[in-house]
C-alpha cells in the first residue's frame, strides 16, 4: 500500500463466531475454531476481521445482548483464546475489529441487575426509565425493532425501562456521564489488547430522546462520538465503522469527515431497502430494480468526496445471502455470485466479505416455524399470524429476508455437517454443502473463491482500485451496471449484467487489457457486446 490509512487499502471479512468453525464438537463455533482457519483467510488475502460479539451473553440475540464486556462467552472459549486470536491474526497481517454493542446491554448485565432493584440504586440511572402514563399505561408508543412496545414494566421500581430491541436488551442511558466513561474504559481495555478497531452496533441510536420520540440521529449523537474518539481510539492507528441504518450521504460525512474526529466510515443501508415495499417493513417484498441500485450506489460513490469513506457490502449476519437475494442460486449460481463480487469490489471504499459469501453460500428455505432460531423472525412470525397473515405468506418473507439465512454454518468440505462440527450443529447446515464448500472452491482455479482472491489482489496492486474516481456509464440497458474508475491517466471499465437475461452493451473505448471476468471464454472488444446472463468483466481502456 502506498498511501492513505491501512483500512482504506484492505478488504475486511466478517466472522459470525457461532457459525464459523467448531473445534470441540459441541455444535457451536468458537475462537479456537477461528484460529484454525486463519491460514485460509490469509490465503483469501483479507486485512481485517470484523468479529461479531464474543463476549459473555445469555444469547437472547446471539451475543448482541452482552452481560460482561470484559469476559468471553464460555461457549466460544477463554480470554486466553482471544489473546491468541489477536496475536495469531497479527502474524498474518490481519487485525481484529471488535463488535462494540453499547446502545444496550443484556438485562443480565450486573449494571441492569442493580438498576432494576430500586430507584435510588446508583446504577438505576445507567438505563432509560420512565413513569407510566396516569392510568398505568406505557410511557409512549416507541416500538421495539423486534416488534411490540419498546417499554417494559419493572414492578420493583414501578417504572418502565426502554429497549429498542428485545426486552432482554435494555438501552443504556448515554446522557449519564458515568455510563459514557464506563464504556470508554471498556473500549480502552480492548484497545490495550492490540485490536484493530471497532464495528459499532446501531451507533446512530445513542443520542436518542425518547420523550420526543427521537431514536436515530439524536441531537447529542455526534458530541458523544467526538468525546468517545478523544477518550479512546483517537490518535491511534485504529479503524472504526458505525452501523447507521438511517445515514444519508450528508449524515455519513458528519461521521466520517476526518476533520470532525469521529469514525473512519459507516455502513449505509440505502441499497439494502431497495427490495421492500416503500411503506412496508423488510418483510413486505418487492423485486429489486437494477436502475435504482445503480442510482443509489453511484450516489454514494460520488457524494462523500474527501469528507468521508465508503464501506462496501452486500451481506452481513442480518441480511439474506446476495446470490439468493439478487442473483440466482440455481442455474447461474457461480456467474451471479462472481458478478456481484466484481461489481462491488471494483468500487471505491473498503469492501466487506461476510463468511461464506466467498464460496457462494445461499439462503436455506425453511418449511416450519420450528426451524427458526432468530428472535427477530420468531417475533415477526407470531405478530403477523395475529394480524391475519397466512403461515405461507409469513414463511415466504422469512425465507427471503430472515436473518437465519446468513447464519447457517460455514461450509468447509463434504464431510458430515460440512466440516463445521463433529457434533450436532446449533443451526441447520444447508444441504447444498456437498456442492458449495471451501474445499471444492480451493481445488478449482475458476471458483468463486478464486474470483474474490483475485479481486483482493487487484486492490492491493492497483492504486486505481483504491483511489480512482468513479463515474457511472449512463444510458445502458436497464439491467446493465457499468462504471469507470480513473486514476492518473489510467482508466478501467467495469461492466456487469445484473440479470438472468442477455443484454447488449456498446463499448465505446479501445480495450487495452482484460483484467477479470466471470465467464471463461470472454474476448472483450470495442463495439457491440452481447452479455450473457450475469456476465461481468473489467477491462483497461483507452
Ligand atoms: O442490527 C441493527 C438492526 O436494526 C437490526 O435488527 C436490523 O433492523 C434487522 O436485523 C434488519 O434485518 C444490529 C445487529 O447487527 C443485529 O444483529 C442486532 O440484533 C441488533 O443490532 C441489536 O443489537
Ligand atoms: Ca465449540
Amino acid at each position: 500500500m502506498s498511501q492513505g490509512k491501512w483500512w482504506q487499502n484492505v478488504v475486511m471479512y466478517q466472522i459470525y463466531p457461532r457459525s464459523f468453525q467448531d473445534s470441540n464438537g459441541d455444535g457451536i463455533g468458537d475462537i479456537p475454531g477461528i484460529i484454525s482457519r486463519l491460514d485460509y483467510l490469509q490465503k483469501l488475502g483479507i486485512g481485517g476481521i470484523w468479529l461479531s460479539p464474543v463476549y459473555q451473553s445469555p444469547n437472547d440475540d446471539n451475543g448482541y445482548d452482552i452481560s460482561d464486556y470484559e469476559a468471553i462467552m464460555p461457549e466460544f472459549g477463554t480470554m486466553a483464546d482471544m489473546d491468541e486470536l489477536i496475536a495469531e491474526a497479527k502474524k498474518r497481517n490481519i487485525r481484529i475489529i471488535m463488535d462494540l454493542v453499547v446502545n444496550h446491554t443484556s438485562d443480565e448485565h450486573k449494571w441492569f441487575a442493580a438498576a432494576r432493584q430500586s430507584r435510588d440504586n446508583p446504577y438505576h440511572d445507567y438505563y432509560v426509565w420512565r413513569d407510566g402514563q396516569g392510568d398505568g399505561d406505557i410511557p409512549n408508543d416507541l416500538q421495539s425493532t423486534f416488534g411490540g412496545s419498546a417499554w417494559t414494566y419493572e414492578p420493583a421500581v414501578g417504572q418502565y425501562y426502554l429497549h429498542l430491541f428485545s426486552k432482554k436488551q435494555p438501552d443504556l442511558n448515554w446522557q449519564n456521564d458515568k455510563v459514557r466513561h464506563e464504556i470508554y474504559d471498556m473500549m480502552n481495555f480492548w484497545i490495550n489488547k492490540g485490536i484493530g478497531g471497532f464495528r459499532m452496533d446501531v451507533i446512530d441510536l445513542i443520542g436518542k430522546e425518547p420523550d420526543k420520540m427521537i431514536t436515530g440521529n439524536g441531537p447529542q449523537l455526534h458530541t458523544y462520538l467526538q468525546e468517545m474518539n478523544q477518550a479512546t481510539f483517537g490518535g491511534k492507528d485504529l479503524m472504526t465503522v458505525g452501523e447507521t441504518w438511517g445515514a444519508t450521504p450528508a449524515i455519513a460525512k458528519q461521521y466520517s469527515d476526518p476533520a470532525r474526529h469521529e469514525l473512519s466510515m459507516v455502513f449505509q443501508f440505502e441499497h439494502v431497502g431497495l427490495d421492500q415495499q416503500p411503506d412496508g417493513e423488510k418483510w413486505d417484498l418487492k423485486p429489486l430494480s437494477v436502475p435504482a441500485l445503480k442510482q443509489v450506489l453511484s450516489k454514494w460513490q460520488t457524494a462523500l468526496g474527501d469528507q468521508g469513506w465508503n464501506s462496501l457490502f452486500w451481506n452481513n449476519h442480518d441480511l439474506p445471502r446476495i446470490v439468493s437475494r439478487w442473483g440466482d442460486d440455481g442455474q447461474y449460481h457461480d456467474q451471479s455470485a462472481k458478478m456481484f463480487a466484481i461489481l462491488l469490489h471494483m468500487m471505491k471504499g473498503t469492501p466487506y466479505i461476510y463468511q461464506g459469501e466467498e464460496i457462494g453460500m445461499t439462503n436455506y428455505p425453511i418449511t416450519s416455524v420450528d426451524e427458526i432460531n432468530d428472535i427477530e423472525s420468531i417475533q415477526m412470525y407470531h405478530a403477523r399470524l395475529k394480524a391475519g397473515y397466512t403461515k405461507e405468506e409469513i414463511l415466504r418473507s422469512i425465507n427471503a429476508k430472515g436473518r437465519d439465512n446468513a447464519r447457517t454454518p460455514m461450509q468447509w468440505d463434504t464431510t458430515a455437517n460440512a466440516g463445521f462440527t463433529t457434533g450436532t450443529p446449533w443451526l441447520h447446515v444447508n444441504p447444498n454443502y456437498v456442492r458449495y464448500n471451501v474445499q471444492a472452491n480451493l481445488a478449482n482455479p475458476h471458483s468463486i473463491f478464486a474470483t474474490y482472491r483475485r479481486l483482493i489482489q487487484l486492490r492491493q496492486n492497483n492504486d486505481l482500485v483504491v483511489w480512482g474516481d468513479y463515474a457511472l456509464v449512463p444510458d445502458t440497458a436497464d439491467n446493465v451496471f457499468a462504471y469507470y474508475r480513473t486514476y492518473q491517466g489510467e482508466r478501467w471499465l467495469i461492466v456487469a449484467n445484473a440479470a438472468a437475461e442477455d443484454n447488449v452493451f456498446e463499448l465505446p473505448d479501445a480495450v487495452d487489457e482484460h483484467i477479470i471476468g466471470n465467464y471463461d471464454d470472454q474476448d472483450v472488444k470495442t463495439g457491440r457486446i452481447e452479455l450473457r446472463p450475469f456476465e461481468a468483466f473489467v477491462v483497461k481502456v483507452r
